[in-house]
Protein backbone atom coordinates (compact mmCIF):
# COMPACT_ATOMS: atom_id res chain seq x y z
CA UNK A 1 0.00 0.00 0.00
CA UNK A 2 1.44 3.86 0.27
CA UNK A 3 3.76 4.60 2.41
CA UNK A 4 2.15 5.20 5.49
CA UNK A 5 1.75 1.24 5.80
CA UNK A 6 4.41 0.49 8.11
CA UNK A 7 3.73 3.53 10.56
CA UNK A 8 0.31 2.68 10.40
CA UNK A 9 0.85 -1.24 11.08
CA UNK A 10 2.99 -0.76 14.04
CA UNK A 11 0.78 1.60 15.42
CA UNK A 12 -1.93 -0.92 14.85
CA UNK A 13 0.12 -3.72 16.30
CA UNK A 14 0.30 -1.85 19.39
CA UNK A 15 -3.17 -1.18 19.71
CA UNK A 16 -3.97 -4.64 19.38
CA UNK A 17 -1.40 -5.60 22.04
CA UNK A 18 -2.73 -3.15 24.54
CA UNK A 19 -6.05 -4.66 24.34
CA UNK A 20 -5.02 -8.38 24.02
CA UNK A 21 -6.43 -8.89 20.24
CA UNK A 22 -4.93 -11.15 17.28
CA UNK A 23 -4.80 -9.38 14.06
CA UNK A 24 -7.58 -10.95 12.09
CA UNK A 25 -9.44 -12.10 15.41
CA UNK A 26 -13.25 -11.61 14.49
CA UNK A 27 -14.66 -13.08 17.80
CA UNK A 28 -17.33 -11.10 19.06
CA UNK A 29 -15.36 -10.46 22.07
CA UNK A 30 -12.81 -8.87 19.87
CA UNK A 31 -14.77 -6.83 17.76
CA UNK A 32 -16.58 -5.92 21.30
CA UNK A 33 -12.85 -4.26 22.63
CA UNK A 34 -12.22 -2.44 19.00
CA UNK A 35 -16.10 -0.80 19.59
CA UNK A 36 -14.55 -0.16 23.17
CA UNK A 37 -11.54 1.15 21.70
CA UNK A 38 -13.07 3.30 18.96
CA UNK A 39 -15.25 4.72 21.25
CA UNK A 40 -12.53 5.85 23.56
CA UNK A 41 -10.59 7.29 21.26
CA UNK A 42 -13.34 9.46 19.54
CA UNK A 43 -13.72 11.72 22.74
CA UNK A 44 -16.36 13.80 21.47
CA UNK A 45 -18.75 11.35 20.61
CA UNK A 46 -19.57 11.81 17.33
CA UNK A 47 -18.99 9.01 15.69
CA UNK A 48 -15.43 9.86 13.78
CA UNK A 49 -12.25 9.62 14.68
CA UNK A 50 -10.73 13.18 13.69
CA UNK A 51 -7.06 14.26 13.14
CA UNK A 52 -6.80 15.49 16.44
CA UNK A 53 -8.49 12.39 18.45
CA UNK A 54 -6.30 10.51 17.07
CA UNK A 55 -3.26 12.66 17.18
CA UNK A 56 -4.20 12.86 21.08
CA UNK A 57 -4.28 8.67 21.20
CA UNK A 58 -1.11 8.37 19.45
CA UNK A 59 0.79 10.95 21.77
CA UNK A 60 -0.08 8.66 24.68
CA UNK A 61 0.10 5.60 23.79
CA UNK A 62 3.83 6.60 22.32
CA UNK A 63 4.96 10.17 23.27
CA UNK A 64 7.68 9.90 21.10
CA UNK A 65 5.31 10.16 18.13
CA UNK A 66 6.08 12.84 15.70
CA UNK A 67 3.31 14.89 14.12
CA UNK A 68 4.82 13.60 10.50
CA UNK A 69 4.30 10.83 11.37
CA UNK A 70 0.78 11.25 12.33
CA UNK A 71 -0.31 12.79 9.26
CA UNK A 72 1.43 9.86 7.68
CA UNK A 73 -0.51 7.04 9.68
CA UNK A 74 -4.07 9.27 9.76
CA UNK A 75 -3.71 9.31 5.38
CA UNK A 76 -3.02 5.65 5.55
CA UNK A 77 -6.04 5.01 7.63
CA UNK A 78 -8.27 7.69 6.40
CA UNK A 79 -9.32 5.24 3.08
CA UNK A 80 -11.47 7.12 1.33
CA UNK A 81 -10.29 10.50 2.15
CA UNK A 82 -12.72 12.52 3.85
CA UNK A 83 -10.37 13.84 6.61
CA UNK A 84 -11.62 11.57 9.03
CA UNK A 85 -11.88 8.06 10.12
CA UNK A 86 -14.87 6.32 10.61
CA UNK A 87 -15.02 3.15 12.08
CA UNK A 88 -15.11 0.39 9.25
CA UNK A 89 -11.86 2.59 8.28
CA UNK A 90 -10.33 1.73 11.83
CA UNK A 91 -11.16 -1.53 11.57
CA UNK A 92 -9.59 -1.72 7.50
CA UNK A 93 -6.25 -0.58 9.37
CA UNK A 94 -6.38 -2.94 12.43
CA UNK A 95 -7.17 -6.08 11.00
CA UNK A 96 -5.22 -5.26 7.53
CA UNK A 97 -7.89 -4.34 4.92
CA UNK A 98 -6.27 -7.05 2.56
CA UNK A 99 -8.09 -9.92 4.42
CA UNK A 100 -10.87 -8.10 5.67
CA UNK A 101 -12.96 -6.32 2.93
CA UNK A 102 -16.37 -6.32 4.41
CA1 LIG B 1 -14.85 12.43 17.18
CA1 LIG C 1 -12.62 8.44 5.99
Amino acid sequence: MSAGGEIGEKAAEKVLAEINVKRGDADPEATEKLKAVFRQWDTDGDGIISREELGRIMKELDPSFKQDELEVMFQACDANQDGVIDYSEFINWLFDSKELTT
